[in-house]
C-alpha cells in the first residue's frame, strides 16, 4: 500500500540546474577572480558529477589542466562552494525558479490526503531549505535528506537508504520521483519504484529501470507526455495513477 512520496529536488521539483545552481557557480568563480565560466552545454556534461563541491573537483580535474591547485584544496573547494550557496539563495529570493507544473497540485493533493513526503537530494541541506521555502513549505517533508548527510552521493542508493530508514517505510510502501540518470541509479538501487521526470538535460540519460518515464507530471490542461510506461488515458500524475503502479 501506498504511503509515502519521495522527492529528488533539483530538476524534479523545479529546473533549478541551467538557471540556478549554473549561474550561482559561475558567480562564485568571478567572486573569486577565476576566469571559469560553466556554459550551458558545459554543465550538461558536468551534471552528471552530483553535489557542487565534487563537481568542482571534477571540473578542476578533468578541464584545468594549467590551473595550479592550492595547497589547501578542500578548503578552496568548501569556500566555492559556500559562495555559490550564498549566490543560489540570491537567485531564488529574486523568485526566478518557479516549480515544475504538477508538483504544487500533486503534493497538494498528497497532504489532504495524508501521504508523507520526503525529500531525497544531493544539493547541500541550506540550498534545498531555501528552495522549499520559495515555493512549497519544508514542514510539509517529514525527513529532508541532503547533501552531505550521507557518505556517498547519488547514484550511490545511500541518501534513499537514509529516508526510508527515518521513515521507517518498505520500499515497497513508497514512490520517488526523479529526473536523472544518477537519481534514477540512487532510488532503483535501494528498491524504490520510480517516476522519472525528464527535463531538457537529462532527455537523453538511460531511464530503464523506471515504472514511468514522464516529460513531467501534468496539469489537467496541460497533459504529460509519456516516454514510457502505462498510464491509460490519463493526462496528469495523480494519487490514483501512483496507486496503480
Ligand atoms: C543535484 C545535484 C546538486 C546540484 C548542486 O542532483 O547534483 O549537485 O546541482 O547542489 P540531484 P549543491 O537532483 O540528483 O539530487 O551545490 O548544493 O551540491
Ligand atoms: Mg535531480
Amino acid at each position: 500500500m501506498l504511503k509515502a512520496l519521495i522527492f529528488d529536488v533539483d530538476g524534479t521539483l523545479a529546473e533549478t540546474e541551467r538557471d540556478g545552481h549554473r549561474i550561482a557557480f559561475n558567480r562564485a568563480f568571478a567572486t573569486a577572480g577565476l576566469d571559469w565560466n560553466w556554459s550551458q552545454e558545459l554543465y550538461g556534461k558536468l551534471l552528471p558529477v552530483a553535489g557542487g563541491k565534487e563537481r568542482i573537483r571534477f571540473y578542476l580535474n578533468y578541464y584545468c589542466s594549467d590551473f595550479k591547485k592550492p595547497d589547501r584544496l578542500e578548503e578552496f573547494i568548501a569556500d566555492l562552494h559556500y559562495s555559490k550557496t550564498q549566490y543560489y539563495q540570491d537567485l531564488l529570493r529574486w523568485g526566478k525558479i518557479p516549480l515544475r507544473p504538477g508538483v504544487k497540485r500533486l503534493i497538494d493533493e498528497a497532504r489532504d490526503r495524508n501521504f508523507r513526503l520526503a525529500i531525497a537530494t544531493t544539493s547541500s541541506y541550506p540550498t534545498t531549505i531555501a528552495l522549499l521555502e520559495k515555493t512549497l513549505d519544508p514542514a510539509w517533508f517529514e525527513v529532508i535528506g541532503a547533501g552531505d548527510i550521507v557518505p556517498n552521493k547519488k547514484p550511490a542508493p545511500d541518501i534513499y537508504l537514509y529516508v526510508l530508514e527515518k521513515l521507517n517505510l518498505e520500499p515497497s510502501e513508497c514512490v520517488v520521483f526523479e529526473d536523472s540518470e544518477a537519481g534514477l541509479s540512487a532510488s532503483t538501487g535501494a528498491n524504490l519504484k520510480t517516476i522519472v521526470t525528464a527535463n531538457n538535460y537529462t532527455k537523453s540519460h538511460n531511464f530503464a529501470k523506471a515504472t514511468l518515464i514522464l516529460n513531467g507530471l501534468g496539469e489537467p490542461d496541460r497533459p504529460f507526455l509519456s516516454l514510457r510506461g502505462g498510464v491509460g488515458d490519463r493526462n496528469y500524475v495523480d494519487i490514483s495513477l501512483l496507486e496503480s503502479l
